[in-house]
């Protein structure tokens, strides 16, 4: 299953040199792990205490992405970085500035968990965005030189704002997740919809928090991805312990056409904190989503996802093996 050259499960383009390592023998996941994580450290840059949350796209011909680098002064901000391979990266040592007409909107405070996509004829970035609390901020950039900042796409507090690739029904759409100021005991994923990606509106309920892993709070993570099962969504789970909150994901298949609503969602996780790098860090017991590269033809898929708030991990699958135990193993409390 999975691997065949013609695959055709993914609405989208190809991506050749999508990163890969085949699956370990013997192994049972659905997901496996890049065998030499975590694939950006923690001192990548002079400033950075943690390099983690992360957004890549294809760029040229090669990647680029924009990197949540928590600095040594403990400040959030986001960096861009190029590879050629989408494994060995080179990020810029300042910070992304942005440009904006509006001061008020234009001062950039503190940013984290990025994401990106390539929509219309540009790349726009989400991310959370300090605005007198966290809310969603939206720029777009050509070469990840220059950046464009837009108006928040919220009023605080709301967090992992996620575009999809192309517009629905003639309308831009937005996944994100309604929070509060602190760390945020509860969480459902919701569907925003906007004429100009400036006014958002006509909310609709995705998900909720599930059993298990994701009994607390859930939130989107990369991109999704359009096959034709549906939007490949992968999304972040959280389980509150005795320890402390532990950050697992999950993926779900959302209708084409009305993609609030949820045709299948996994009961187990698909991957979480088990290697060293995931459990010890800042934030132990996070594996956290932000971005995945896909390559229609052959239909695999890179997943890109913080560890322990503290490096970037890189992960793998085969679209036709998910979807099929995506399916296999959703239950219809959703
Ligand atoms: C969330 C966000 C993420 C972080 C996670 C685990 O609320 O702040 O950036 O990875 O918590 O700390």
């Amino acid at each position: 299953m999975g691997g065949k050259l013609k695959n055709m499960t993914i609405i989208g383009p190809t991506c050749k040199n999508v990163p890969w390592e085949q699956k370990p023998k013997g192994t049972h996941d659905i997901v496996w792990r890049y065998s030499k994580n975590p694939i950006v450290g923690r001192d990548a840059i002079p400033c950075s205490n943690s390099i983690f949350n992360s957004a890549v796209v294809p760029f040229k011909d090669g990647f680029a992405g924009v990197f949540r680098c928590d600095s040594k002064s403990r400040r959030m901000q986001l960096h861009t970085g190029f590879s050629p391979d989408g494994i060995h990266w080179k990020l810029e040592h300042d910070p992304v500035t942005f440009q904006c007409k509006d001061p008020e909107i234009g001062v950039f405070d503190q940013g984290y968990d990025p994401r990106a996509v390539w929509l219309d004829d540009r790349f726009y970035i989400t991310w959370c965005n300090v605005y007198h609390g966290y809310t969603i901020g939206i720029a777009y950039t050509y070469d990840f030189k220059t950046y464009h900042q837009m108006e928040n796409a919220f009023v605080p507090y709301n967090r992992n704002g996620v575009l999809f690739p192309r517009k629905i029904k003639d309308k831009y759409v937005m996944l994100n997740r309604p929070s509060d100021t602190g760390h945020t005991p509860f969480g459902d994923i919701f569907y925003s919809q906007s004429p100009d990606l400036i006014h958002w509106g006509c909310h609709r309920h995705v998900m909720s928090p599930g059993p298990g892993w994701q009994s607390t709070k859930i939130g989107p993570g990369p991109v999704p991805i359009e096959t034709k099962e549906g939007w490949l969504l992968f999304y972040h789970g959280v389980l509150t312990s005795c320890n402390g909150f532990v950050y697992s994901m999950g993926a779900a298949l959302l209708d084409l056409d009305e993609p609030w609503k949820v045709r299948y969602r996994t009961v187990p996780y698909l991957l979480s904190p088990q290697t060293l790098y995931e459990c010890v860090g800042d934030v132990p017991n996070v594996v956290f989503p932000c971005a995945s590269l896909q390559d229609a033809a052959s239909g695999r898929i890179a997943i890109y996802y913080g560890a322990a708030d503290t490096v970037l991990g890189l992960a793998f699958t085969y679209v036709d093996e998910l979807i099929d135990f995506i399916k296999k193993n959703s239950k219809h409390w959703i």
